[in-house]
């Protein structure tokens, strides 16, 4: 009893602690899908919000990479057929997850293993009643946080998908490193984000590391123009062949400090990949690189706003999907779930 209570104490304290010098408000309402909603377990799960930031504080400080890495998990979630946790299926006799495809495979299993560790903390407390995918934005958020960026709010609600994408669905749903702006636009038009959005959400590049294997080509055979010399140099020592195997930070300013830098980086021309690079070569894009490069808060508080639109992509509410048990498998028998008729009405009868 004693215990409980100053547990709940101390995530009451965490919690005060949270306000954030930038705490990104997002007034416009009308901009949550419906059945999402900000105060989705209030009721039965108040304790979520501290669980996972109170965790993700001990594991950052063992790992101080693994933001980045939660980061991205979030990303390419929403990306493929949206935000419904399939990105943390393990394969299955059904067919390869999305884990074994091409461009998952720089996704870190550390970040896996974070993930279902909320999920076995938070269903402890409060039982099977908050998704995976739920799980994952908020991670994503406390990961953007604690690295120094805003909190925005995070509408709840998701649920969990069952089915898998296909190993052609990742490659063709996940914008490339070698994509030029021109490319890049219609990964996030068709999910109904703008060409601003898409800068803004780049800026997550602030964070995390890249293999060579992601911008040698920029290399070799011939460098890439817009390329910054010293920088080039740099690169060739860190990947002297374009089949080396190792990698460098994406932000080489403040690698791990959640900031505008990134932007400093590409406007001094020295972004890593092509498709951050292009961001400034493009005069579609380049006056936003410019104002993020100028303008840090700014930068910051877009940033959230831009997450909270990324992070509602065709999302599962209400009674579509499950809760999923283990978020890299989904329920054992919800695939077999039966229609039944009932007074002309089609009635889904759960089975577990
Ligand atoms: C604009 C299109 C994007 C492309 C082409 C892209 C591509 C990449 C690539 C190639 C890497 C390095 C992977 C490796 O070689 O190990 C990476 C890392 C990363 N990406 Fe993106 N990305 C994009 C957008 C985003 C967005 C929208 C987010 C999040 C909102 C994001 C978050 C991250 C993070 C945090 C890392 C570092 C991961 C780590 O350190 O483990 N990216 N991205
Ligand atoms: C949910 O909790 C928040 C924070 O305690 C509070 O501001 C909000 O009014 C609550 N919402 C509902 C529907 O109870
Ligand atoms: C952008 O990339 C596409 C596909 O690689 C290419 O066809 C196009 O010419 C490029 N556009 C520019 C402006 O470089
Ligand atoms: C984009 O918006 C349109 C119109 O509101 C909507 O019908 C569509 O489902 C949205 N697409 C995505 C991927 O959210
Ligand atoms: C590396 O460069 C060599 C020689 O230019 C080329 O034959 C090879 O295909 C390149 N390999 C990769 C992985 O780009
Ligand atoms: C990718 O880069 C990371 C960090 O730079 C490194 O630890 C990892 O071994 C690299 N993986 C491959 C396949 O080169
Ligand atoms: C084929 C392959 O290596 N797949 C990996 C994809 O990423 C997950 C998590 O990092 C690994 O567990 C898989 O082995």
């Amino acid at each position: 009893m004693a215990m409980a209570f100053s547990l709940s104490m101390m995530m009451f304290l965490f919690s005060l602690m949270a306000v954030s010098p930038l705490l990104v408000h997002n007034s416009n309402a009308q901009s949550i899908v419906s059945g999402l909603s900000w105060n989705f377990y209030n009721y039965s799960c108040p304790q979520l919000v501290p669980i996972i930031r109170n965790q993700l504080r001990i594991v950052f400080r063992n790992d101080p990479t693994l933001p980045a890495a939660v980061l991205r998990l979030h990303f390419h979630d929403c990306f493929v057929q949206g935000c419904d946790g399939s990105v943390l299926l393990d394969g299955s006799a059904s067919g390869p997850g999305e884990k074994n495809a091409p461009p998952n495979l720089t996704l870190r299993p550390e970040a896996f293993a974070a993930i279902e560790d909320l999920r076995r903390r938070v269903h402890q407390v409060c039982g099977q009643v908050v998704s995976c995918t739920d799980i994952v934005a908020l991670a994503a958020r406390e990961s953007v946080f604690l690295s120094g960026g805003s909190i925005y709010r995070v509408p709840l609600g998701r649920r969990d998908g069952t089915n898998f994408a296909t190993i052609d669905q990742v490659l063709n749903d996940l914008p490339f490193p070698q994509a030029n702006v021109s490319s890049l636009i219609p990964f996030f038009l068709s999910r109904n984000l703008s060409i601003t959005d898409m800068v803004t959400l780049s800026g997550a590049h602030s964070i995390g590391v890249s293999n060579c294997s992601s911008f040698r080509e920029r290399l070799y055979p011939n460098q890439d123009f817009s390329m910054d010399q010293t920088f080039a140099t740099t690169l060739r020592g860190i990947c002297p062949t374009n089949t080396s195997t190792g990698g460098t930070n994406l932000d080489v300013l403040t690698p791990r400090q959640f900031d505008n830098r990134y932007f400093v980086n590409l406007v001094n021309r020295r972004g890593l990949l092509t498709s951050d690079q292009d961001l400034f070569t493009d005069a579609r894009t380049s006056p936003i690189v410019t104002t993020y490069a100028r303008r840090p808060l700014f930068f910051l508080e877009q940033f959230g706003l831009a997450m909270i639109k990324m992070g509602q992509i065709n999302v599962l509410t209400g009674t579509e999907g499950e809760i999923r048990a283990n978020c890299a498998a989904r329920n054992a028998r919800t695939a077999t779930s039966t229609m039944l008729e009932v007074d002309g009405d089609e009635q889904e009868i759960a089975t577990y």
